[in-house]
């Protein structure tokens, strides 16, 4: 498997479907490294630890990290299992810029942002990213959140390890179209 199918897989395992290889994440979307490679490996994937620390520190976008001992592995964000990231509320940046696609922008100014399938809103320092983003989505679209504002208003926002922010709901107040 060339690295960034094994990328790929590690995305769905350990932010969506863990169940496919047969693993549990614990509370904070932990699994033991030893625990991930052996059933990688009882499903025709296997991969060494120095290989899994390549990819690791390879990712483009740092999407997953092992604990300060080493002997863990979780995805930084992005997650639909029910994991609670543990991540201190910070202060964010005034703006924040979400990408979107066209076609849901009808839908964004009747409800706001709503974090979906996912555990939470991503939002993006810049706009180059939001492009990307939503681009995987059809027509970018780029929205600007006032994420201080919010933040005064009492919203939490979180920034994941990798530099994603992270929040639970965007009002469509708080968006500039
Ligand atoms: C949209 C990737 C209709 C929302 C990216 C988005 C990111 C609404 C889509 C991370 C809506 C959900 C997350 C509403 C939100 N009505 N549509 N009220 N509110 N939406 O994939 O933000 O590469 O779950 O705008 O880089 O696109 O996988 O979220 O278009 O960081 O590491 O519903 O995933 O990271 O789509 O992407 P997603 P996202 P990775």
């Amino acid at each position: 498997m060339k690295d960034k199918d094994i990328s790929r897989f590690l995305s769905l395992i350990l932010r969506h479907k863990p169940e496919e290889i047969g693993i549990r994440l614990d509370a904070h979307g932990w699994v033991e490294v030893k625990t991930l490679l052996q059933a990688l490996q009882k499903h025709g994937r296997t991969i060494d630890r120095q290989k899994l620390e390549e990819i690791v520190a390879e990712n483009n976008k740092q999407r997953f990290a092992f604990d300060e001992t080493g002997t863990r592995i979780r995805a930084n964000q992005g997650h639909s299992v029910a994991i609670d990231l543990d991540l201190p509320a910070s202060v964010p940046p005034d703006y924040l810029f979400h990408g979107t696609a066209e076609s849901f922008i009808s839908s964004i100014q009747k409800t706001g942002l709503q974090k979906q399938t996912r555990q939470h809103v991503h939002l993006s320092t810049n706009r180059d990213t939001a492009t990307q983003v939503g681009s995987r989505h059809g027509k970018p679209c780029i929205l600007v959140v006032r994420a201080g504002k919010m933040q005064e208003a009492g919203f939490q926002f979180y920034i994941s390890d990798n530099g994603v922010w992270l929040t639970d709901h965007v009002p469509v107040e708080f968006i500039d179209f």
